[in-house]
């Protein structure tokens, strides 16, 4: 019998452990399957955690997760297509969910499933070499309770270590004599620890719109969000504004390009992540932006030097646990044999014309339909349904929204893709909405 070992247990790794689990209850003979999973429980960074830095076996911590974070998105733009929202909860709920709900939404289709015995928790694995004598990785891992390696072969790998956890880290002429806070959006915890302050955000994308919107909502005095490229252009709320990049810090004085300068308390780098797998040589390691259409990837998964090296969920991401579910289903029907793998000419190719597609895009609406092309391109060649076309609608609704108020675009309701049911509206508008807790979202 083959091997198969999954590096993560965040939602990426979920969704190869459930698609392996549904081929075995349909009777299909299936890998023997390892997880190796670094924290002590699954989720990945949808587990909060009070620590930054390291944790409590040393190793740099994964999460990203932050109190009052609410999904970014609707949630009938991430369900999964065997699992729906009013499954889970028994009940329609509303359309943006807490991280607390969501995350066990997204841990109660495995538990339901009952593959937690295929997950090593608290084991990091510390490198992935290939045997080419026998086509095998070998693969080396900590018990970090007990504090011993382990070494096994197996002949596939599949890395869904997850790509919002290291942080980038650019550095600005000054920055070093800053009197206040310096941190990275991966260390922001409790928005109401800025609460009076001048608070500086470096960046322009869904962490900086976040991060700000959020520092206000808890009491921040003032917020600047400083951009590189172009602004974010939301209506802003009093209290938010945006210029333009930062040339030089003079002590707590931000100077910005167009001249203006700003003092400030805190600064928040909302400057994005890294691709780090240093567990990886170089020859199956993935170098790559935060894009929609990494490099290197056929169907955005197969290693394409060494096909079985695979890689979950390294899209920037619109769509998140759906898409994982339908690249995890392709994964595994390469692994059990059901799906071919083409030339390396043809899978190339393949890559090329994808790339070529997403390089000629211009506004969110033609990404969107990028990235449900590319879903229904692998979900049409597995047993994995959805009702994409109605996912990308919402996604573009979304985007309107937005547009109209960013302060009320959470307030909306939309219609599962899954069970076809429209979400109620919460209770209290997101603006006003102090209380993050399940027991509040679902009363
Ligand atoms: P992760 O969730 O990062 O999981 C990776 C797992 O791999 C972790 O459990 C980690 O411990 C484990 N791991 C890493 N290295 C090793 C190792 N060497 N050995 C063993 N285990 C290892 N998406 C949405 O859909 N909606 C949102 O509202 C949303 N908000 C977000 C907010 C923030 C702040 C961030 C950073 C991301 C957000 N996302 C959101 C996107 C998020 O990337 C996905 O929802 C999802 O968590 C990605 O899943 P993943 O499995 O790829 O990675
Ligand atoms: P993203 O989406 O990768 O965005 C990173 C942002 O950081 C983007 O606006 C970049 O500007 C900006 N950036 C990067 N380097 C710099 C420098 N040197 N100076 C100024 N600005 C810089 O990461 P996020 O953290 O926002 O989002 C990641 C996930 O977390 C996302 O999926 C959400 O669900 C939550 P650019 O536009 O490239 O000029």
């Amino acid at each position: 019998m083959s091997r198969i070992a999954i590096i993560g247990a965040g939602p990426c790794g979920l969704s190869q452990l459930r698609a392996f689990h549904v081929a075995q209850a349909k009777g299909d003979d299936i890998p023997e399957i390892v997880c190796f999973e670094k924290q002590n429980d699954w989720g990945g960074l949808w587990n909060y955690s009070w620590r930054t830095g390291t944790d409590e076996y040393g190793e740099s911590c994964h999460n990203s997760m932050y109190k009052y974070l609410w999904s970014n998105g609707p949630k009938e733009c991430l369900e999964f297509g065997d699992y729906s929202f009013d499954e889970h909860f028994g009940r329609p709920i509303p359309s943006f969910p807490p991280r607390q709900p969501l995350r066990e939404y997204i841990i109660g289709r495995a538990e339901k499933s009952g593959f937690r015995d295929w997950v090593r928790f608290a084991h990091a694995v510390r490198e992935v070499r290939f045997i080419s004598d026998t086509n095998q990785f070998l693969v080396r891992a900590v018990d970090l309770v007990n504090q011993t390696d382990t070494e096994e072969m197996f002949d596939y790998v599949v890395v869904a270590t997850g790509h919002f956890s290291v942080p980038h880290l650019p550095t600005f002429s000054g920055i070093d004599a800053f009197p206040g806070r310096v941190i990275h959006g991966h260390d922001f915890r409790d928005a109401a620890e800025f609460r009076d302050q001048r608070l500086l955000v470096i960046g322009a994308s869904y962490s900086a719109e976040d991060i700000a919107l959020q520092s206000k909502k808890y009491g921040a005095a003032s917020v600047t969000c400083s951009y590189r490229t172009g602004p974010m252009g939301f209506d802003w709320p009093d209290g938010i504004e945006e210029l333009p990049t930062i040339e030089s810090f003079d002590g707590a004085t931000a100077h910005f390009s167009n001249g203006e300068r700003r003092e400030f308390d805190s600064i928040i780098l909302c400057t994005g992540y890294l691709h780090h797998f240093p567990f990886l040589p170089k020859a199956l390691r993935l170098k790559t932006t935060n894009r929609l259409y990494p490099g290197g990837l056929y169907k955005g998964i197969v290693w394409l030097d060494n096909p079985r090296l695979i890689y979950l969920g390294m899209q920037d991401q619109y769509y998140t646990f759906s898409m994982f579910d339908a690249q995890a289903w392709y994964a595994r029907d390469i692994v059990m044999g059901q799906i071919d793998l083409p030339s390396r000419g043809e899978m190339q190719a393949d890559i090329d014309k994808w790339q070529q597609r997403e390089e000629a895009l211009t506004n969110p609406a033609e990404d969107i339909d990028f990235q449900t092309d590319y879903c229904k391109d692998l979900s049409t060649k597995v047993d994995y349904s959805l009702d994409w076309d109605l996912v990308a609608q919402n996604f573009k609704d979304w985007e309107h929204h937005k547009e109209e108020s960013i302060l009320s675009y959470r307030d909306k309701a939309f219609r599962s893709p899954v069970t076809q049911t429209y979400a109620p509206t919460h209770h209290t508008s997101w603006w006003e909405e102090m209380n993050d807790s399940t027991e509040m979202f679902l009363s």
